[in-house]
């Protein structure tokens, strides 16, 4: 076992400027950071998988950031120390999205009991950010619950939010036909909740329409499986109800065992994801694996060679070199 990390103790203690530093740590790409990131990551690994991991995603502008601060404040007032893991798809600058949120999520972020963080998603795929799973574990280390994860929906990327969290959120609004094209098919199976906002001013009516027949099309599709709340985060209402209804998710899902289920699998693909990355790393690292797979890598961009067949060829080259002839 290493030395015990020095951010450890101020991480378990919920002190911000120790948790922002871990975030930090595990987010760098240096390579000299990675063995220090591994074992703040060991050590406060066995003191989480607890807090209500909630995903909240949909289209960029219907309401995400401006319903977390609503919700947010509701949950401190329950009593819960709210954490905000903010990922955005475009900037590779912390800046320029931290100032977004901080405009948008003005009361939670003042308060003491929440905090908040954006992430550029780095170019990974799927709506997170490449070290989105190692925050969760620290900000769950330094005590909040719940914690939010703001991801902008782009294709697959809603899915991706859900490798991660107990519960998805799926932001809505209304008018326009909006309710059913944007809500595309994979969104639908893995919306715990879908949160129709903007319920307010003139497009009140055409949002609660919307709602109600995405409600009935929804309880036809998958009977009493997924909720549908109205809410106007603007003008901070339906947001009790909302929240109420998280807890009810919650509740529903574990006492059916479809939490710890979801956790399970949860944990078995971020297996898979790290043992990737530290084959690729490791292949990398190695000067002749390199240069062999760089000349690999022209027979396959030429089509000589099937890409598994290259990568079989660079890993088990015993076991290739009887498969790797024919065509
Ligand atoms: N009328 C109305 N506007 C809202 C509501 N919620 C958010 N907005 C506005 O919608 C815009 C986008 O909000 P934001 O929270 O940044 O959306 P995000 O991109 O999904 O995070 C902002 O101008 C908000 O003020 C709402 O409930 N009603
Ligand atoms: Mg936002």
């Amino acid at each position: 076992m290493s030395a015990r990390h020095p951010l450890v103790a101020g991480v378990r203690a919920g002190d911000r400027r120790a948790l922002s530093r871990a975030i930090t740590l595990v987010e760098s790409r240096r390579g000299d950071d990675s063995e220090q990131a591994a074992a703040l990551l060991a050590e406060l690994y066995p003191a989480t998988g607890r807090a209500l991991r909630v995903g909240v995603t949909g289209a960029p502008g219907v309401g995400k950031s401006t319903l977390l601060d609503a919700l947010g404040m509701q949950a401190v007032a329950a009593g819960g120390r709210v954490g905000v893991l903010s990922i955005d798809p475009s900037s590779q600058l912390r800046g320029g999205s931290l100032l977004g949120d901080r405009v948008r999520m003005a009361r939670l972020s003042s308060s003491d009991a929440a905090f908040i963080r954006a992430s550029p998603s780095g170019g990974a795929s799927g709506g997170l950010g490449p070290r989105t799973r190692e925050a969760l574990v620290l900000l769950e280390a330094a005590g909040f619950d719940p914690i939010f994860v703001e991801s902008v929906g782009v294709g697959q990327g809603e899915l991706a939010v859900t490798e991660v969290c107990d519960l998805v959120m799926v932001v809505q609004i209304g008018g326009a036909g909006d309710e059913v094209q944007g809500m595309k098919r994979g969104l639908l199976e893995h919306a715990d909740l879908v949160v129709f906002n903007k319920a307010d001013g003139p497009q009140a009516a055409a949002t609660e329409r919307a709602a109600r027949e995405l409600a009935s099309l929804l309880e036809w599709m998958r009977p009493g499986q997924s909720r549908v709340e109205l809410v106007s985060a603007l003008e901070g209402r339906g947001i009790d109800g909302l929240y109420r209804a998280l807890l009810e998710e919650r509740a529903r899902l574990t006492e059916s065992g479809e939490l710890r289920e979801r956790r399970r699998a949860q944990r078995r693909s971020w297996l898979s994801q790290a043992l990737e990355e530290l084959v690729i790393a490791r292949q990398s690292r190695d000067p002749e694996l390199d240069r062999a797979r760089r000349e690999l890598e022209r027979a396959v961009e030429e089509g000589e060679l099937a890409p598994p067949l290259a990568a079989r060829q660079l890993l088990e080259p015993d076991k290739a070199s009887s498969t790797s002839g024919g065509a």
